[in-house]
């Protein structure tokens, strides 16, 4: 049944005219950037203009001018090829990144109205949405964050909703049911989403790909189902105040036509991203007896979005200030911090005197193991730390003393995925996004494929998310090649803005762990063996070593002739072959390489002192690719060619010829050859 107006909707003194002219507003400032550009898509943002007027001019939680106001709701449009929409919402809505003038720039380099909408909270966009199903699941991930902060703030501090819209397509794509299946089984009732149901996408009718009950699957996931028309404000207003209502997350099916209001091709296949023609205005404002010029909104229509959004929300907005300056001081200060995104303080100090245990201990102990005992030291240490994983909580060891965050404990600081890492991957983005968290994501390192759009969206989005990945190669032995990742390491570094970690021991991985909290503008993939390593890192260093991303961890007796460059497990086998060429009286040098990209941005000259100018050799467990940066055009590389095997460790590091004789002999046979 379509909710009809005589739901108890909030009251609103709008008169009809006024709210449909308020959402031809969106349709016409859409339509004329997306004319001027001569790209976009029209036929969501006219699709959804009813949706999104009844969203903002009646329910949305925000301020304009303070769009980063912690308590405010969140709103992801993951439809995010429908970015006109956004574009002209935050316009009308007041926020000053999106003047007329930038409305005029869509699609521009340097403007912010970019293709597709790009994370800019400060401007009033939350996350970037683009890739298909992404958007929704980081709405997800920002309930979670908002349920966990709510629980420990209160009601009064933190009592925000989130909102999504979604296409066709977000609700097709895999990432889309992972995280509908959790939304309804964590009970994320703050959690409102929206589907433009037109029946429509890229290729044509939807029914060339899919014939299920959409709304079934909403519903037999635990969310409370509510059927709209998407094209009359009050049905859509009232559906929303039913989702407020139930504790269960909403979905919203709202029935719409693409392309609303375009003669030419309202409800075709051609309104989707389809090119639009003056012609195609004119007829469309024939069509709507909007009798305004191109980018022009009336001052009548003007103001009335003004006060239904900025004017509805203003005592809203006080009072929550208010509030927050009657908390006692310890509490404010504590809810500030978070709101600032910065750490508190002597989370470092905790990892230095890690460091100094683990040299005084010496164990041979796992890197993964090390991470498992650094990350309850931070938790310890960074109370909003939430962690979390695919069904691989005993081997990833994350969780310790972190209760489970459930729909009974919301103040749990771990989050149980099921065996979804693609939802683990957007969900951490979104509680990210969110702020006030600081999510971690543990799974096994070849699972990493499985989440990596999400990554993907990380990195573009320079979200600080830390994600942990043990069983880093075929040291993971008798599980098989199914499970030793061989390209991961090259994959993950040829992604722009990601740092890839690969410590040698416990002293490295505490040293690691630093630098990834500290990276505030971007993920780090923290990678970990499974097998046990012996420590590599005699001496207490005040220094963090690994900051330069690479550093001469044993220099060469004499001078050096050979270095020998790994990462990770593959430094012991590195000072094994150091042993053997020093034996027979070749100065060899170690290098330690646990994060190229640091290194990267070394000046030369750092650079050029550590790889050395003898003759180098690269070891690492995995493939080349990547490798002939630091060794060279003749360099010798020592790792993987194909998939591994299944077997014991040992017995495979020596199968696949990973092995300290193997590296002494490949850097004699160089010296034969002569230097690079
Ligand atoms: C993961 C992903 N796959 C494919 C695309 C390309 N794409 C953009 S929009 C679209 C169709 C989406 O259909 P729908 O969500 O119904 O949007 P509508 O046609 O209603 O605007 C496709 C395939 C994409 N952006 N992301």
């Amino acid at each position: 049944m379509i909710v009809s107006a005589l739901a108890a909707a909030p009251s609103t003194c709008t008169p009809v005219e006024t709210r449909n002219r308020m959402a031809d507003a969106i349709r016409f400032l859409s339509l004329d950037a997306i004319e001027r550009a001569e790209e976009g898509h029209p036929g969501a943002p006219l699709g959804c203009a009813e949706i999104a007027t009844a969203l903002f001019t009646r329910h949305i939680r925000c301020n304009p001018a303070d769009p980063l106001w912690f308590d405010r709701d969140r709103f992801v449009m993951s439809n995010g090829h429908g970015s006109m929409l956004v574009y002209s919402l935050l316009h009308l809505s007041g926020y000053a990144g999106f003047p007329i003038d930038e409305i005029k720039r869509f699609r521009e380099l340097g403007s912010h109205t970019h293709g597709h909408p790009e994370r800019a909270p400060h401007l009033g966009i939350e996350v970037t949405t683009g890739p298909l199903g992404q958007g929704v699941a980081n709405a997800v991930g920002m309930a979670v964050a908002e349920a966990w902060l709510n629980a420990t703030f209160g009601d009064d501090i933190v009592d925000h909703r989130t909102w999504a819209l979604v296409g066709d397509g977000c609700l097709q794509e895999g990432v889309a049911q992972e995280v509908i299946s959790l939304a309804g089984h964590l009970r994320l009732g703050k959690l409102c989403v929206l589907w433009d149901d037109n029946r429509m996408t890229d290729d044509g009718s939807t029914e060339f790909a899919i014939s299920e009950d959409v709304r079934g699957r909403f519903r037999l996931a635990g969310w409370q189902v509510i059927d709209a028309d998407g094209h009359d404000i009050e049905s859509v207003s009232a559906a929303l105040l039913l989702a407020k209502r139930d504790p269960r997350p909403t979905m919203i099916a709202c029935r719409t036509t693409i392309g609303k209001g375009l003669p030419r091709l309202e409800g075709q296949r051609g309104a989707h991203g389809g090119r639009v023609f003056a012609k195609d205005l004119e007829e469309a404002r024939a069509a709507a007896g909007w009798q305004h010029g191109p980018f022009e909104v009336p001052s009548d229509i003007a103001a009335a979005w003004q006060a239904s959004v900025s004017g509805r929300n203003a005592a809203a907005y006080e009072t929550w200030q208010a509030r927050v300056a009657a908390l006692p001081a310890k509490q404010r200060a504590y809810l500030q911090r978070l709101a600032r995104g910065e750490l508190p303080r002597d989370w470092i100090e905790r990892l230095a005197d890690f460091r100094c245990r683990m040299v005084a201990e010496a164990p041979a102990r796992s890197t993964n193991e090390a991470t498992a005992d650094i990350v309850a030291l931070l938790a310890d240490a960074i109370p909003e730390l939430i962690a979390g994983a695919p069904d691989l909580e005993g081997p990833t060891n994350c969780k310790r003393a972190l209760g489970a965050f459930t729909a009974g404990n919301r103040a749990g600081r771990y989050v149980h995925y099921g065996i979804r890492e693609h939802a683990m991957g957007s969900m951490i983005n979104g509680m990210a996004a969110h702020g006030g968290v600081l999510p971690l994501g543990a799974t096994y390192l070849v699972f990493s494929d499985y989440m990596r759009p999400a990554l993907r969206m990380a990195a573009l989005m320079e979200l600080p998310v830390v994600t942990i990945y043990s069983h880093d190669s075929i040291g993971i032995g008798k599980n098989g090649p199914t499970h030793q990742p061989v390209e991961y390491l090259a994959s993950l570094r040829a992604m722009p803005n990601m740092a890839v970690f690969r410590p040698a021991d416990g002293v490295e991985a505490a040293e690691c762990w630093e630098l990834a909290l500290s990276r505030r503008n971007g993920p780090s993939s923290m990678i970990c063996s499974r097998q046990a390593l012996p420590p590599v890192r005699a001496a207490v260093d005040s220094e963090n070593r690994c900051a330069r991303g690479a550093y001469v961890l044993t220099e060469a007796e004499g001078e050096r002739r050979v270095t020998l460059l790994a990462t990770g497990s593959e430094v012991a086998v590195a000072l094994g072959a150091r042993d053997i060429l020093q034996a027979k009286g070749i100065p060899a040098a170690v290098v330690s390489m646990p994060c190229w990209e640091l290194f990267e941005e070394q000046d030369e000259a750092y650079r050029a002192a550590v790889i050395g100018t003898g003759v180098r050799v690269g070891i690492e467990a995995a493939a080349r690719l990547g490798w002939d940066r630091w060794i060279g055009e003749r360099g010798e590389f020592i790792g993987m060619k194909s998939f591994g095997a299944s077997g014991p460790a040992d017995a495979l590091f020596r199968h696949f010829g990973i092995t300290a004789e193997r590296v002494a002999k490949a850097a004699i046979r160089l010296l034969g050859v002569g230097p690079n």
